[in-house]
């Protein structure tokens, strides 16, 4: 006779369920000052691309104006490099040297 009672009879099956998830790494989002992209056109990029109103997108403008670098948000790797792409693709169209890059945060 088996020594083992059926599944049904036995006690609950509990599985311990410690969640594994890691956090995404994150890539802050920069852009560079330069000497001739006109101020309008980088607030207006920080408007279209990074969906800030028009007084945090001239501060940013400013702040990237007087210190040459500045954050314009922190995404995910892979938004991260689809804003780069956008930024330089939309400055080169306007014949902007305007040079949008990531870095690790
Ligand atoms: N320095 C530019 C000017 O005086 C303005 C500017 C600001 C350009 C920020 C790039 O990322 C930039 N017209």
């Amino acid at each position: 006779m088996s020594d083992k009672q059926p599944r049904h009879l036995e006690g609950p099956v509990v599985q311990e369920t410690r969640p594994k998830l890691q956090k995404p790494q994150l890539f802050k989002v920069i852009l560079l000052n330069d000497d001739y992209t006109p101020m309008e056109f980088v607030v207006a990029v920080l408007e279209r691309f990074f969906f800030k109103n028009r007084e945090e997108a001239t501060q940013i403008m400013l702040h990237v104006h007087q210190k040459g670098i500045g954050v314009c948000g922190v995404y995910t790797r892979e938004i991260a490099e689809t804003k780069v792409r956008q930024v330089t693709a939309y400055a080169k169209d306007h014949q902007h040297p305007l040079q949008c890059a990531m870095e690790p945060e």
